[in-house]
């Protein structure tokens, strides 16, 4: 499969790629690895000229809150207003409690006969502490495609700081009564999402109540993050607040300087992986690590900024043998 011309395919707005795609990025056969680089190399913005214009939407919440049925409405009313939408569904391999084990869990309701809606699930594939490389790229790279790329995963805690890994805008979904959420923020144990969506408002005033005490602790912490109270069950409520919400977040930030901040985090995250606590150590620790990124070229793809990493190491090592 060809890296380059996948790449210039979602440049141009060709969202029938999209499967190609994430199949090039998921593969680990090398011959697709290198491809994978040559593709995301080709939607950079050093690339493209720009960053990519979708908006990146990561949406997380614990089991059964109603992501999913969230998640059909929401692709819908996008659709109506004729915006295209990719949505990665990040499925953890193993569930401990929940919505699932309830058996009424939904599915993401779509039409696939449309070309400007694409739906994948993957595995979380168990990397440690963030989303699979996988799927950071296809967000990465789908964006230059579709006007809004979601990225689903399943949490509180945990899930939402993965998933800012990858997201210009946070949503964090809860359903009424549940008090953990806003035990975790008052804590401090949970970051502060960008939106904050309160499901199944059509069972009336436990999700008002939902509401009001989430929206009071947000104040209190000195955010001033919306709070949306939304029913997914016909007729939806509330769904246009949530597309305008997720619309002034992104108005109302620099979105180069999160992307460029994302790329590096990104990249410095998988050379971590791969060369330890050491190999950050011969590179002058994580904070030269992260200065040396800095003076690159802030469009360059996350492999070719996590490849220069890997080329001062090996200069350093070059160094540490000739000395
Ligand atoms: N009353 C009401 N029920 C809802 C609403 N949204 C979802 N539900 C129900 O809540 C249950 C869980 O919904 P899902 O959309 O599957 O929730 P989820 O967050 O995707 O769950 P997992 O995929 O298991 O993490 C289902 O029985 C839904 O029918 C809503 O707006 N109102
Ligand atoms: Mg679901």
């Amino acid at each position: 499969m060809n890296g380059v011309e996948l790449g210039r395919q979602l440049a141009e707005g060709v969202r029938s790629a999209a499967p190609a795609v994430l199949n090039l990025l998921e593969s680990t056969a090398p011959a697709d690895v290198q491809q994978a680089r040559a593709l995301l190399r080709a939607v950079s913005p050093a690339s493209l000229g720009h960053e990519a214009p979708g908006q990146i939407v990561g949406l997380t919440g614990p089991p059964g809150a109603g992501k999913s049925s969230l998640l059909s409405v929401l692709v819908k009313h996008l659709r109506e207003h004729d915006h295209s939408v990719a949505v990665l569904a990040v499925d953890p391999s193993s569930r401990r409690s929940g919505g699932s084990l309830l058996g009424d869990r939904a599915r993401i309701e779509y039409d696939p006969s449309d070309k400007d809606v694409f739906i994948r699930s993957t595995a979380s594939g168990g990397r440690l502490g963030g989303l699979a490389r996988g799927t950071r790229s296809a967000a990465q790279a789908l964006a230059a495609a579709f006007d809004f790329v979601v990225v689903e995963t399943v949490g509180v805690g945990q899930a939402e700081i993965e998933v800012a890994e990858v997201a210009d805008t946070v949503v964090v979904i809860v359903q009424p009564g549940s008090g953990d959420t806003l035990q975790f923020l008052k804590s401090g144990i949970m970051e502060i999402p960008d939106v904050l969506v309160v499901t199944k408002a059509d069972l009336g005033q436990i999700a008002l109540r939902a509401r009001r005490d989430l929206h009071a602790a947000l104040r209190s912490l000195g955010a001033s993050t919306p709070v949306i109270a939304v029913s997914s069950l016909p007729p939806p409520l509330e769904i246009d607040a949530l597309v305008t919400a997720l619309v002034r977040h992104r108005e109302a930030q620099p979105l180069e300087r999160r992307r460029h901040e994302m790329r590096r985090a990104g990249a410095l995250t998988d050379f971590a992986l791969e060369h330890g606590e050491r190999g950050l150590r011969r590179l002058g620790g994580r904070h030269a690590a992260e200065r040396f990124l800095s003076t690159l070229d802030p469009g360059m793809s996350e492999p070719d900024l996590h490849d220069a990493l890997v080329a001062k190491l090996d200069q350093e090592a070059d160094g540490a043998n000739r000395s």
